[in-house]
């Protein structure tokens, strides 16, 4: 299958940090023979216009959102990044009917609050998703060829 994995973050306070979790995600889904991109937004100047760009050239059949921060732990200056979501997945709704799978370091803190700040649903199988479970999903969707039997 043609899997688009996208780190999200764009905060890069203190410093910019590799998207790890994206790229294991990544990393794990290739030896199962899935064709794998990865669209890092740290340094996109146009992140919707690099989503719609990479989906039009890659036409991926899953996309996997890698979501790191939440907020930035700053009491006097606070920033929060959750809302950042919303225009990407519009985005991606807008050029795909690819199923979208979110997760990531946020996603392990606030599951259930972040997607339904970005679905507006109650979610059925959000929790500590790591590497494996994106490639157990994608054996599941490709032998059932049905994304609602496929999210734990
Ligand atoms: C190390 C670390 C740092 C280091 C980073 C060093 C570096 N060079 O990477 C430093 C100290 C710089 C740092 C800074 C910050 N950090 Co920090 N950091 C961490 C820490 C301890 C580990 C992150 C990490 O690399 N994990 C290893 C990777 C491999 O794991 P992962 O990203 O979670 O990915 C796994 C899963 O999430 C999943 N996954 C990931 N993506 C996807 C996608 C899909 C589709 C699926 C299915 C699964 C999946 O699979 C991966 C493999 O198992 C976490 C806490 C934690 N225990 O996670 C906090 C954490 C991520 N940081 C956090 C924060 C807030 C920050 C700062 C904003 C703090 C600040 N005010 O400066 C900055 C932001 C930096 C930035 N530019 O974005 C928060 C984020 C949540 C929140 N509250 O918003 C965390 C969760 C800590 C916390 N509990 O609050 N951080």
């Amino acid at each position: 299958m043609n899997v688009l994995i996208i780190p999200t973050n764009r905060n890069a306070y203190p410093m910019p940090v590799m998207p790890l979790g994206a790229c294991m995600v990544a990393e794990a889904a290739e030896p199962a023979g899935h064709a794998v991109r990865l669209l890092d937004l740290m340094f996109a100047a146009d992140p919707v216009g690099e989503v719609n760009r990479l989906i039009r050239a890659h036409r991926p059949e899953v996309i996997g959102l890698s979501v790191r921060n939440i907020d930035n732990n700053d009491m006097r200056l606070p920033a929060f990044y959750i809302d950042e979501l919303a225009p990407i997945l519009k985005a991606i709704r807008r050029a795909s009917p690819a199923p979208v799978v979110i997760g990531g370091a946020a996603l392990t803190v606030m599951p259930e609050e972040i997607m339904r700040a970005t679905t507006g649903r109650d979610p059925a199988g959000a929790g500590r998703l790591r590497q494996h479970v994106l490639a157990h999903g994608l054996v599941c969707l490709e032998r059932t060829g049905n994304s609602r039997h496929c999210g734990e």
